[in-house]
């Protein structure tokens, strides 16, 4: 059996997963950071590319000397030896990336725990989604209601309750990194604190018939004087038919069910 120059590999690995780490780290993948969440999000994914920067160093190195070592000499024509299995490996090569995957997991769910707190003074928006445009109501202010340009006071933590009035949307402020989907019948909420004010986009990032990407909405994040001025200015409220919560939606899909008869009730079974 051909001894491995381990040492050597070893720090071939270190050097490769350095400087790619460091080549990565570089980039300022997602733009600037707007809001609490932006930080930690950002720190998990740096996380994220130095641990696969490494991975990927170790399968480079290991691939690279077997494909030199063992390469066929020229004019060999002969097969290779049959290689069976080795137990002990394979169980090393499960276990440590399971603990890396279980790792990084728990290291997530600590970020999201931490970034979806709930504040007692946090305002709430209803943000409702449909085919193809973004619109918002304030409850905490006599419903008033915005078409395509959304306003948030800075430093405070923002609850919006999505709602979806036809198919599935999703909601993404990329500079405040959440992004969660709106699903027609669930309630599903997005929690963040926008820190920094300024003008940014909120973009459907869910694939939602022909005119998805012309789905998007101005945000203006401005001090809380600013806010409750815009806000006293807008005259319209929520329309009716788009104060649907999730119950009325539910309600609305079975009226509609009764209405057309429904299949089980249309003399199949007599037949
Ligand atoms: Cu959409």
């Amino acid at each position: 059996m051909t001894r491995l120059p381990i040492l050597k590999m070893v720090l071939a690995v270190i050097v490769f997963g350095t400087v790619q780490s460091v080549i990565l780290l570089q980039f300022n993948w997602f733009g600037d950071e707007a809001s609490t969440a932006a930080k930690p999000i950002d720190t998990l994914l740096d996380v994220t590319i130095i641990i696969s920067s490494f991975i990927f160093a170790i399968v480079c190195v290991a691939l690279g000397y077997a494909l030199i070592k063992w390469r066929a000499k020229p004019g060999d024509e002969s097969d290779g030896l049959p290689i069976h299995g080795n137990t002990r490996l394979e169980i090393i090569w499960t276990i440590i990336p399971v603990i890396i995957v279980l790792g990084l997991a728990g290291y997530s769910w600590a970020v999201l725990d931490d970034i979806e707190k709930t504040d007692s003074n946090a305002l709430h928006i209803n943000a409702y989604a449909q085919q193809f445009a973004w619109t918002f109501g304030y409850p905490e202010d006599g419903n008033k209601w915005s078409e395509g340009e959304l306003h948030v006071p800075v430093d405070r933590q923002v609850i919006f309750d999505l709602q979806a009035q036809d198919v599935i949307h999703s909601f993404w402020v990329p500079e405040w990194r959440i992004k969660k989907d709106a699903v027609p019948g669930l309630e599903t909420e997005v929690i963040v604190t926008p820190d920094k004010e300024g003008t940014y986009s909120l973009i459907c990032a869910e694939l939602c018939g022909l005119g998805h990407t012309t789905m998007r909405a101005t945000v203006v994040v401005e001090s809380e004087a600013k806010y409750k001025a815009w806000l006293n200015k807008q005259t319209t409220q929520v329309p009716e038919d788009i104060l649907k919560t999730t119950n009325q939606y539910e309600a609305d899909q079975l009226k509609k069910e009764e209405q057309s008869g429904g299949i089980e009730g249309s003399g199949v079974i007599e037949q």
